[in-house]
């Protein structure tokens, strides 16, 4: 591991001697290439290879140091991986080195990898990508529950991941913001009718509270945190690799599921309102796969002693649909937004907008899901949800 006297923000210039030992030879040049909320990342090429390096900032890229953050994201991204690589190896970016002092992981370049939610905009059809991030979903979230390990190691990586400063920050804008006046939330104008229903809407708001309280003291697995499309890589031959794991916590299994399905959903009605219905039934599709193959595997890794799986796939189920439901909402009228859908013109925007707040509301508000067919239906608002 590279040791650094102290922290500063890197530039193009200073992180080519972060990268260098692990770039190859020659000459080296960066680019920033992040398009996250959180950090700097940059892709440092040599001749023959190239790495990238993601460094923590000391508050919150996307609002500026008026918001600011500890890095110790950085820290618990770099733990994150380590244990979720071992689960699940091959579906996680290789760690080259780890600088504590600078908060900067040098990471593997995933070159000629987009993100799903790009790959999904652009309606490109990647077969296997579904089912390898249902299959993470099952490794790393029956891998690190009761089921899966010894408590003593159980208990150690509990102490690792405990709640953090970003589980706040998704406490906040995925829980509290949008049900609220927050100054933080954002919407479009057209939409400033859909944020008025959420705030007024008592039964929403305490649906959120009971959804929060089971957030922050259900510590079922070490769950990824933050898997919405954008923390999926896929190559053109269906090679997948997670990203991103520095909201990595002990919370309830279904969070991650119920991202994931939110985040197709939102694909879904984007491509819903430009009129693309043979790749809306391909993201059925999508959801379909991901959903099976995280139900298939995660039978398949139960431990034989432990009879109430299905137990654990009801429960499952019924979150991932209301955990669903919350970020539907928020993605439209909280901070943080989706490009599937703030990249519609305006005229099929709102559709889309009002059909997501619509599809969270029912997930929300619904009696509990019993299957997926039931959740998707809800999420993508079909007449015949139940
Ligand atoms: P943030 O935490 O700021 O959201 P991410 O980890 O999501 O940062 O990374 C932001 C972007 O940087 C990704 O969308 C992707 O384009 C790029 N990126 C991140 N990690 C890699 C990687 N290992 N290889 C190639 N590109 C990467
Ligand atoms: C402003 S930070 C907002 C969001 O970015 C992250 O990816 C999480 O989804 C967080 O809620
Ligand atoms: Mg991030």
């Amino acid at each position: 591991m590279a040791v650094s006297a102290g922290y500063r923000a890197l530039d193009e210039d200073s992180v080519l001697s972060v990268a260098a030992p692990f770039a190859g030879d020659g000459p080296l040049t960066a680019a920033e290439v992040g398009d996250g909320n959180l950090n700097l990342v940059f892709r440092v090429s040599g001749a023959a290879s190239s790495v990238i390096v993601k460094q923590a900032l000391p508050y919150l890229r996307v609002a500026g140091e008026a918001w600011p953050l500890t890095r110790h994201r950085a820290d618990i991204e770099w733990a994150a991986l380590d244990v979720h690589s071992k689960l699940a190896p091959g579906l996680l970016p290789e760690v080259l080195a780890f600088d504590e002092s600078l908060s900067a992981l040098v990471l593997e370049d995933l070159a000629g990898y987009s993100t799903w939610r790009d790959a999904l905009i652009g309606g490109r059809d990647i077969p296997g990508v579904a089912a390898e991030v249902g299959a993470y979903c099952a490794r790393v979230l029956l891998g690190t529950s009761a089921s899966g390990l010894q408590q003593a190691e159980r208990s150690a990586l509990q102490a690792r991941f405990g709640y953090s400063e970003l589980c706040g920050l998704t406490e906040n804008l995925v829980f509290t913001a949008p049900y609220t006046d927050s100054p933080t939330n954002r919407y479009d104008e057209q939409a400033a009718h859909l944020a008025l229903a959420v705030r007024r809407d008592r039964s929403l708001r305490s649906a959120a509270a009971e959804l929060r309280f089971g957030f922050k003291t259900r510590g079922e697995a070490l769950i990824h945190g933050d898997l919405h499309s954008g923390s999926v890589m896929v190559d053109p031959g269906g090679k997948t690799k997670i990203i991103d794991l520095e909201f990595a916590f002990f919370g309830p299994a279904g969070f991650d599921i119920g991202l994931l399905l939110a985040n197709l959903a939102f694909a879904r009605l984007a491509h819903e309102e430009r009129g693309n219905h043979a790749y809306c039934r391909v993201i059925d599709g999508y959801a379909e796969s991901f959903w099976c193959t995280f139900t298939d595997e995660s039978r398949r890794l139960w431990s034989p002693g432990e009879r109430w799986h299905d137990q654990f796939l009801a429960t499952v189920t019924a979150d991932a649909a209301r955990f669903a439901g919350l970020e539907m909402i928020r993605r439209v009228v909280g901070l943080a937004h989706v490009k599937d859908i703030d990249s519609l013109p305006p005229s099929q925007r709102l559709g889309a907008q009002e059909r997501a707040v619509g599809g969270g509301r029912a997930l929300l508000l619904g009696a509990d899901c019993t299957t997926f067919g039931a959740l998707w239906r809800r999420a993508i608002e079909e007449d015949s949800c139940s």
